[in-house]
């Protein structure tokens, strides 16, 4: 166990304004009070640091995220609701030649959807409007194939309207799939009506229903189907100007890239820089979506789709994965920059499942288990440098606690190193980092590493990684110490920090060996969390 080290006086890399204190002749709260006060006479007696106006920010890198963009990344999760005959039919690429009468969901209910959504930590719904079997959920001008053939309500029914009412009045983001691809739609194949046919329906699905915050498509296309050219870039000029507050999201853009799998991680390193021209919808190269472009020119951050079960949408005969597991995918998208779209399919009666809601509500206690102890909160901070001078607090290191990413570290310019540190009066234990970047300023931190200071006075890594981003979330085999420094070894231009935080997970099994450059950690078994009982871990 490392407890209470000590700074080797002699150890090259001490920052400046960091006071190493000998023991043990003061205690530490004495020790802490007379740095503050060194700190504040120093600054005080220093005539260049009473400046009479703030240092203005540092200008943002390009390219930056637009504010539809920004409010995307900030939703972190959405939850996405595969409906459709497909429920009904127990299949998953319906043929597009079901009898709508097989679309009957005695007991739909859009309000538990997003009830279920909201009450879980989702902030968005987005819902199949369409599927590649081309049955529309609304009641589309354009075709029969659609709710008003089906039994359902008698054929009055509109399940996107039922579902835009009900995320309305729960303040909840509405997305739509309008599948591109479309089995049924006997113009399908001939390239300008099946445009046509396909603007006509995403002007009536965003038109009718309000603020539509996504719009979903892809280029998913079965084998030896009917060729066709898709008019892009009209859709996309059609959809920004009906819906201005809209991302678009596809395999390459332009607002969200889709990560490239289907497994829902991206990639551990996982840049929001991109160039869309090097992606076609539809034939992507998985490892340019997971990890973005460092050079990219255009900025489209990668959600991340996923099912809770093994198909899209729900089959009687399958059963969701467990919350452990979701954490572990929370990890692998939201942690590496990315927006976590986690499908949860409403079953046959119209509702989403007892067991999939039970999951959902034990991977919510698990995140605020984990993440509403930030223990960084109880350390001194101070930094290698501060934008301005140490006597701003405008980009202070204390601004790194301040939840969101608004508020940010900066250094002061052309310096040979960029360091946060952590001071804690008594041992923090903990075996996750967190980092953010204030995004809007633009994607920077490039390399980056987490050391604790050791009983010898050296300091150790415990961790290191490549890219921030929106969020950043590292797991480690637990550590312990009183000192902490993060270092941000490589950043495209003054690295900023926007937020920091330290946790211990005690529910992940993390697979790591102990890292190659320190030695100064151990593993220990993972404590049962009395608190939580959780039936799908
Ligand atoms: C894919 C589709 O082919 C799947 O059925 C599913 O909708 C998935 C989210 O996107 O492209």
């Amino acid at each position: 166990m490392i407890k209470n080290p000590r700074a080797n006086p002699d150890e090259p890399s001490i920052p400046k304004l960091k006071f190493k204190f000998k023991h043990p002749i003061l205690s530490k709260p004495q020790q802490i009070s007379i740095l503050h006060l060194l700190i504040f006479t120093l600054l005080q007696s220093s005539p260049s640091l009473a400046s009479l106006h703030p240092k203005p920010p540092p200008l943002p890198i390009l390219p930056i995220p637009s504010s539809q963009q920004l409010s995307w990344q900030l939703t972190e999760m959405a939850l996405f609701l595969h409906f459709g005959t497909n429920t009904f039919t127990g299949s998953e690429w319906g043929t597009g030649h079901v009898d709508p009468s097989v679309f009957n969901p005695t007991k739909l209910d859009a309000t538990q959807w997003v009830k279920v959504a909201k009450d879980f930590g989702f902030s968005k719904v987005i819902l199949t409007a369409k599927h590649h079997d081309g049955f529309c959920l609304w009641p589309s001008e354009y075709t029969d194939y659609s709710v008003k053939s089906s039994p359902w309500k008698n054929g009055s029914g509109d399940v996107v309207g039922e579902l835009a009412e009900a995320a309305r009045i729960a303040g909840v983001k509405l997305g739509l799939y309008l599948s591109p691809w479309d089995r049924h739609e006997s113009c399908y194949g001939k390239t300008l009506d099946y445009n046509e046919y396909y603007m006509g329906q995403m002007t009536e699905l965003l038109t009718r229903y309000g603020v539509v915050e996504e719009v979903w498509l892809d280029g998913a296309k079965g084998e030896g189907e009917k060729d066709m050219e898709y008019f892009f870039e009209d859709w996309f000029s059609l959809i920004h100007q009906l819906q201005p507050r809209a991302v678009i999201f596809s395999d390459a853009g332009p607002d969200t890239r889709w990560v490239g799998d289907e497994g829902g991680y991206a990639g551990n390193t996982c840049w929001s820089l991109f160039n869309c021209s090097a992606a076609k919808i539809g034939d992507t190269d998985p490892k340019y979506s997971q990890e973005g472009d460092p050079f990219g020119c255009d900025w489209v951050p990668a959600e991340c789709d996923v099912s809770i079960r093994p198909g899209w949408f729900w089959h009687a005969s399958e059963i969701p994965k467990s919350a452990r597991t979701l954490l572990d995918l929370y990890y692998k998208s939201v942690g590496r920059n990315c927006l976590l779209l986690l499908n949860v399919p409403p079953n046959s009666s119209g509702l989403i499942s007892d067991e999939d809601i039970q999951v959902l509500r034990e991977f919510n206690e698990l995140r605020s288990s984990i993440f509403s102890n930030n223990l960084a909160e109880g350390g001194l901070l101070s930094a290698s440098s501060v934008r301005g001078g140490l006597a701003g607090t405008r980009f202070g290191p204390q601004n790194i606690l301040e939840k969101g990413i608004f508020s940010y570290w900066a250094p002061d310019k052309q310096q040979a190193n960029w360091v946060i540190y952590l001071d804690f009066q008594e041992h923090v234990t903990f075996n996750v980092l967190e980092i953010q970047e204030p995004i809007h300023m633009g994607q920077r931190i490039i390399e980056f590493h987490l050391d604790i200071l050791n009983e010898k006075g050296q300091w150790q890594t415990v961790i290191d990684g490549t890219t921030v981003g929106y969020r950043r979330l590292l797991q480690f085999s637990i550590v312990e110490s009183y000192h902490l420094r993060l270092v941000i070894d490589k950043s495209r231009g003054d690295p900023l920090v926007a937020y920091v935080g330290i946790y211990l997970d005690s529910f992940s099994i993390v697979g790591y060996a102990a890292h190659k450059r320190s030695n100064s950690f151990f593993n220990k078994a993972l404590k049962p969390f009395s608190k939580l009982k959780l039936s799908s871990l």
